[in-house]
């Protein structure tokens, strides 16, 4: 082996590492983009059509409130996340237990009874 090939060699080990790390982070970055589960709750006066919501720990989900009559929005207690009519949070399911969502807009004579519960397991 010639003495010009040794820094050569070094250079190329190092390039090699550099772009396997890369692509993990690569991979990695590409994750939070992934959904396990999608769900629509529809609010009217004065209840959300879905009332149980069960999902597995470290679940990523999407809740989008579309509300179908009045105007409501949710607020999911123990994870403190609000979501707004027409509007769609995203969020990790990372503490295992029920969790309360609420109705957080006065609406009227029927506000109390808009609630549901998520289930963590
Ligand atoms: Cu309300």
């Amino acid at each position: 082996m010639k003495r010009w090939m040794l820094p050569v060699g070094f250079v190329f080990a190092i390039s090699a590492i550099v772009t396997g790390c890369g692509s993990k982070e690569g991979q990695k970055a590409a994750s939070p983009g992934k959904v396990d589960k999608t769900i629509t709750i529809n609010a009217k006066n004065f209840e959300f059509d879905q009332k149980e919501i069960k999902l597995k720990k470290d679940d990523i989900v999407s809740i989008t409130l579309k509300n179908s009559q009045g105007i409501h929005a949710i607020h999911i207690e123990g994870y403190d996340k609000d979501i707004k009519g027409n509007e769609t949070v995203t969020f990790t399911a990372d503490r295992i237990g029920k969790f309360d969502y609420v109705c957080s807009i006065f609406c009227g004579n029927g506000h109390s009874d808009m609630v549901g519960t998520i289930i963590v397991e």
